[in-house]
């Protein structure tokens, strides 16, 4: 299982960048032209499984401690499946294989929702063990990993709603994303979780372009959102906390909505106490909280202000259960950079913290950051990343 020259063969091949531009295009062009879809489905057909290659031989490169631990075990065994089920996969030529396969594909998209926790969860177990734990440098390997995740996501979820065809969408992507609907939606969910966990919220005041929209992924904005209200709530609730119990008190988390012609950039401000520049770097490493073992309020101290609330929010389809393993911030910043934006923190210590969420316009001039689907292991220094 673990020596294959299937994998090697489709390592070798180069990956295609698939920019959303072609897929908004290509998406209206199946609107009308119905072969369209076949040719959809053959991309699919092709581009998942060099990618998902490339993750199994970083997996086979990670260090034994490693790979050896159950939780990736599973990732990999997972991940090797759905290469295997791909590729036995005769070329989609009819509607009916079409609709097989897009089933099929649905099945195996579902099958890795849990694979995101399994990863995190594994890669805790490691770093916890004494001396070894703390040499793997595993931030790289989790970027590609992750990166990889989005865009294979993309390309199946893309071609799945290809065929269901909703108002306003073009497959996964909303053409006319509503902004404030979007930070409404992500607010109403983020106090609930607040309040079941701390007793209190803070409220939330939105100002700037609030009728502003973008062509954009709502799940990937909704993730994004989620993420930066969590963390900007819960470090004002632990500053305040103690100190003003009516939380009407409790300083509001500021949300400003900027669209430019090009982009559309949100700044969330808090006034949590900000971030100890010694922690500034350490808050986009993957793993860094350290709230899942120790879920009370304040344990951990104000250098650890900023981490994310404990793993109390598991809204539909589970997207949310990432909270306390510390992917949430890293992560976001791989959403905001997968297309083009980006996700930036300032820090004023003693007070609160800035955080820049810019979103370029999927359409217009936007390119895709193409971020080389490329195998850790096959980088000549790979093995610098993993001492
Ligand atoms: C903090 C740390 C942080 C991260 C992300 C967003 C907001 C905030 N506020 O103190």
């Amino acid at each position: 299982r673990f020596y294959d020259s299937t994998v090697e063969k489709f390592v070798a091949q180069p990956t295609e960048a698939l920019s959303l531009q072609q897929m908004l295009e290509f998406g209206r062009a199946a609107l009308y032209d119905n072969t369209k879809i076949l040719e959809s489905a053959r991309i699919v057909q092709r581009e998942l499984p060099k990618r998902l290659a490339r993750r199994l031989m970083d997996l086979q490169f990670l260090p034994y401690i490693v790979v050896t631990n159950p939780h990736i075990k599973r990732v990999y065994d997972a991940y090797y499946h759905t290469f295997d089920t791909i590729i036995q996969q005769p070329l989609v030529q009819t509607h009916t294989e079409n609709e097989h396969f897009t089933v099929l594909l649905k099945r195996l998209v579902d099958e890795h929702a849990p694979m995101l926790d399994a990863l995190a969860a594994g890669l805790r177990e490691c770093s916890r063990k004494p001396f070894v734990g703390q040499k793997l440098h595993l931030d790289n390997f989790l970027d590609n990993m992750l990166h990889s995740r989005i865009s294979r996501r993309v390309i199946a979820e893309q071609h799945i709603n290809l065929a269901n065809r909703r108002p306003g969408f073009i497959g996964v992507i909303c053409t006319d994303l509503n902004i404030r609907e979007a930070i409404d939606f992500a607010v109403q969910r983020t106090k609930q979780a607040c309040t079941e966990t701390y007793g209190v919220t803070t409220e939330v005041l939105l100002s700037g372009d609030i009728s502003a929209t973008i062509p954009y992924i709502p799940t990937h904005l909704d993730y994004m959102l989620h993420e930066l209200l969590k963390n900007a709530m819960r470090a004002v609730v632990e500053r305040h906390h103690g100190h003003m119990s009516l939380h009407k008190l409790l300083p509001p988390v500021h949300v400003r909505i900027c669209a430019a012609a090009q982009d559309i950039t949100l700044r969330v401000s808090d006034q949590g106490g900000g971030i100890a520049d010694e922690s500034l770097d350490e808050v986009w490493r993957y793993g860094y909280t350290t709230i899942a073992d120790e879920p009370s309020v304040g344990a951990s101290g104000a250098a650890n202000s900023w981490a994310e609330m404990a793993g109390t929010t598991t809204p539909a389809g589970g997207r949310y259960r990432m909270g306390g393993l510390g992917f949430g911030l890293p992560l976001s910043r791989l959403y905001a950079r997968y297309f083009g934006g980006d996700l930036q923190l300032v820090s004023m210590p003693g007070y609160g913290a800035d955080a820049y969420l810019n979103l370029k316009r999927l359409e217009g001039e936007w390119q895709e950051h193409h971020v080389e689907e490329q195998s850790e292991s096959l980088l000549s220094d790979a093995v610098g990343h993993y001492p």
